[in-house]
């Protein structure tokens, strides 16, 4: 009896681990998000360095004054579904990157966006990305410049 039970348990524990690194190797590592679907083509620039260096990542429009509910559950199930970055585009009060970072511990990266209704050439979004409380990071990159975003995520995902 004592011979076969730990065995049993041990070729149990095994499945698990194969499914479990299934998982792994399926799941987005970064998770890119944005306020608006108009956003969507300046956003697209964080992906050309992910695809170059092999990293899953998935594209979800959310805004953090039309949609919280939305933008805080999929912040707090980020990590658990695998993401390890987020980067969050967002223009005018650009409050996206911000209320990300507050509902998840994983690295957040602000891209500040410009568009029609923007204020000083996008100093508004560049301040409210940048001007975080302390406490609650965000790493922000350059006015318009997703493609900088995915480049951070994939040094952040090699350190
Ligand atoms: C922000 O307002 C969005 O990130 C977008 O940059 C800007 C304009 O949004 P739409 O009016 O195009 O939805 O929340």
């Amino acid at each position: 009896m004592s011979e076969t039970a730990p065995q049993a348990a041990a070729i149990t524990e095994t499945e698990v681990e194969t499914q479990f690194d299934e998982l792994d190797v399926d799941a987005p590592r970064v998770g890119i998000i944005m306020g608006s679907k108009s956003d969507m083509e300046a956003m697209q620039g964080a992906h050309k360095p992910l695809d170059e260096a092999g990293i899953r990542h998935e594209t979800r429009v959310m805004s953090a004054h039309r949609d919280p509910d939305v933008v805080a559950d999929y912040c707090r199930n980020a990590r658990m579904r695998g993401l390890r970055v987020i980067i969050a585009g967002a223009g005018l009060s650009a409050a996206l990157p911000g209320v990300a970072a507050a509902h998840t511990d994983l690295p957040v990266i602000g891209v500040p966006l410009s568009g029609r209704l923007t204020a000083a050439g996008g100093l508004d979004a560049i301040l409210s990305v940048v001007q975080m409380p302390p406490g609650v990071p965000v790493a922000a990159v350059g006015l318009d410049n997703a493609k900088n975003a995915g480049a951070l995520a994939v040094r952040i995902l090699r350190a």
